[in-house]
């Protein structure tokens, strides 16, 4: 009798997989896209713009089907080695994804954004493009025309979904499109796993989603959160976290007269990392000054960011 692969074989029918990405400027909803179509909260969101700083994968796999998507931060213009190691990571993603999403804020008061010519060329090479109007339940009928308008000149070839991933209207209009566009494949993760990455970074995540609640101004900008140890065997699960902010009056901010800004942040990611691990948690945080971080390579790898080369940091 002839053997069967099992990943590669459910119930006689051949299965897909594959990388879709999420693109586009800050604040367009990737983040609540990817959230919306794993129907689980894996990457972090909030009402500023460069919420997300580095790729986050979220894996579905459904009615033999595996999706494997890739949030990236928003394809902002760089003004520090940061924003470059951002960019850097978005960049990557459109050129290796069988399918990306294009995502654009209909409702946003500016109109549509204006790609720089080489992230348009990027985007013309991707593999598959389509073009994804966010944001239907608050933008007006004109600047949905609008942004169809814009489509149809730019990628002609390319097809438009309008969507809210708020709400989730259309959300399965287009995860139909998706799966009919990958590729035969056997599945590329497990079938039972959400993400390729630690819990770790999501811990840190959340982390810095509370710091973005709570503080305002260049603050949160300025937070990047390291996991320092975790106990998953200690009840309550025990995790110890460094956040780090350039400046001592931000270190200042952050702690609060008597600690009751830490205590709150603390209380605030806590419910939500423990809703995350579905376990209660005992969180220790600690805050550190890291001069210039944003700025400094040596810095940015040791939180993980992957600095692109010299020519590609222009
Ligand atoms: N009304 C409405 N708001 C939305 C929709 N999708 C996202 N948002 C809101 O838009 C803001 C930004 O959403 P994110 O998902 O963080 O956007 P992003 O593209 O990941 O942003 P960056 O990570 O900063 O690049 C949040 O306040 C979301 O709640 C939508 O369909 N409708
Ligand atoms: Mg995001």
């Amino acid at each position: 009798m002839a053997q069967t692969d099992e990943h590669d074989d459910i119930e006689g029918e051949t299965t897909r997989a594959g990388y879709v990405a999420l693109v586009g400027y800050p604040n367009a909803g990737k983040s609540s896209l990817m959230n919306r179509l794993v129907d689980q909260k894996l990457s972090i969101v909030t009402p500023l713009a460069q919420t997300t700083r580095e790729r986050v994968l979220g894996i579905d796999t459904r009615d033999g089907v595996q999706m494997v998507f890739v949030d990236t931060p928003g394809l902002v213009e760089p003004r520090y080695l940061l924003h470059k190691a951002m960019l850097h990571a978005a960049t990557e993603v459109i050129a290796d994804a069988d399918v990306v999403l294009l995502l654009i804020d209909a409702a946003a008061q500016h109109g549509v954004p204006e790609f720089s010519p080489d992230v348009l060329e990027l985007l013309e090479r991707a593999r598959q493009l389509i073009v994804v109007s966010n944001k239907t339940d608050q933008a007006r009928p004109a600047q949905l025309a609008r942004v169809r308008e814009w489509a149809g000149e730019r990628f002609p070839r390319a097809r438009v979904f309008e969507l809210s991933a708020l709400t989730g209207e259309g959300t399965e209009a287009l995860r139909a499109e998706i799966a009919g566009r990958l590729p035969e494949s056997p599945y590329l993760f497990p079938e039972d796993e959400v993400s390729s990455q630690p819990v770790r970074f999501f811990v840190a995540e959340l982390i810095r989603e509370s710091a973005f609640e709570l503080f305002e101004k260049e603050v949160p900008y300025s937070v990047a959160v390291k996991v320092d140890e975790f106990r998953e065997q200690a009840t309550p699960l025990y995790i110890r976290a460094t956040i780090y902010v350039e400046r001592p009056t931000q270190k200042a901010i952050l702690i609060g007269s008597g600690g009751a800004a830490i205590r709150q942040l603390g209380r605030s990611a806590r419910e939500k990392i423990e809703d995350f691990v579905g376990a209660p948690v005992y969180l220790d945080l600690w805050v550190k000054v890291l001069p210039r971080w944003r700025k400094d390579a040596l810095s940015l790898q040791r939180f993980g960011f992957s600095i692109p080369n010299p020519e590609q940091r222009k």
